[in-house]
């Protein structure tokens, strides 16, 4: 029996490529030099596409893949994937939940944690030589007991959130409305305020045309001149040139951030703030957790060709 034809949008560490190529018959997308004119050929066979989370699937790549069945997202969001192209087909789509959510939540307070005792900065006064001929390294304000907003509360807000209780710090969180789960967590309906009520703001909404800037001007506003925003969720999420104004003007202290628009190739003005910790989209980048994220996209492709139930279905 032929094995499926699944489209490869991205590379995989060798740990997920053998067995895929073991179990499929891999087309590397990402390696095309002429990507269209690689989609006009192997498109018609493609039954699967294994995506990256932020190299997703949009419509153009769909409807190349008249007998496509299943896209299977290589991490929890799936933002990247025209999901009305899916709908429309009848096209199964899976993710990879749960097995990322407390590395993503330790990055972020970690993120948080680095930012406000100036960690970077410190280990560079230390390399430099600035310890020696300098003294002492410049004063921050402390984190624990300060108060931080939560602006989405799902599986990896509620995991941060658990992290910073440890922290003895105030929470407070927005989401479509108040959790079962979060008693101890003030609940604020509307960003801005819990804007105003955040010295720390974590953003970790799962993004979609409606969450699009939803940390705008005037959230980053509320803020202020001593608050710092962190996000490991989805660059759009933010207006991006909003927060730079901010962040260089000064109306917003800091902000450490995960992701970006057009990422790899982040604004280029990023790159002169020293208020902002850039981090290379890898929030769920450990071994073990990038290895499970693997096992869910083989084992839900499979699931799918074996006509047995997806395991983490989002369509
Ligand atoms: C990426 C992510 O998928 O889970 C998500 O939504 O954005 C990340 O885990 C990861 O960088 C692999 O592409």
């Amino acid at each position: 029996m032929t094995q499926p034809s699944i489209l490869q949008v991205g590379p995989y560490p060798e740990w997920d490529q053998q067995p895929l190529d073991q179990m499929f018959t891999m087309h590397r997308y990402f390696e095309a030099d002429d990507k269209a004119a690689f989609l006009a050929d192997v498109g018609p066979s493609v039954r699967g596409i294994a995506t990256r989370g932020e190299l997703g699937a949009d419509r153009a790549m769909i409807e190349a893949c008249p007998n496509l069945e299943v896209i299977s997202v290589y991490g929890v969001g799936y933002d990247a994937v025209d999901l009305e192209a899916c709908r429309e087909y009848g096209i199964h789509v899976t993710n990879t939940p749960d097995v990322l959510t407390g590395d993503v939540a330790d990055l972020g307070v970690a993120m948080m944690l680095a930012q406000s005792r100036g960690i970077i900065g410190a280990e560079r006064w230390v390399r430099d030589g600035d310890w020696a001929q300098k003294g002492l390294y410049p004063l921050k304000s402390r984190i624990w007991g300060k108060r931080a907003g939560v602006l989405g509360l799902g599986r990896i807000g509620y995991e941060v959130a658990k992290r910073l209780a440890g922290f003895d710090m105030q929470i407070s969180y927005s989401d479509i409305g108040p959790k079962d789960y979060a008693a101890d967590w003030t609940f604020v309906a509307d960003a801005v305020a819990l804007a105003q009520n955040s010295d720390v703001l974590f953003v970790t909404l799962a993004a979609s045309a409606e969450t699009r800037h939803i940390v705008d001007a005037k959230v980053i506003e509320a803020l202020g001149p001593e608050g710092m925003i962190i996000n490991i969720s989805r660059a759009s999420n933010i207006d991006e040139d909003a927060l730079i104004a901010a962040l260089s003007n000064g109306t917003l202290g800091s902000a450490a951030l995960d992701v970006f628009e057009g990422e790899p190739d982040l604004d280029p003005r990023f790159l002169d703030l020293p208020n902002v910790l850039l981090q290379p989209h890898h929030a769920s980048g450990t071994v073990e957790t990038r290895k499970a994220m693997g096992k869910l996209v083989r084992d839900n492709l499979a699931a799918h060709f074996a006509g047995e139930s997806l395991l983490t279905q989002v369509l």
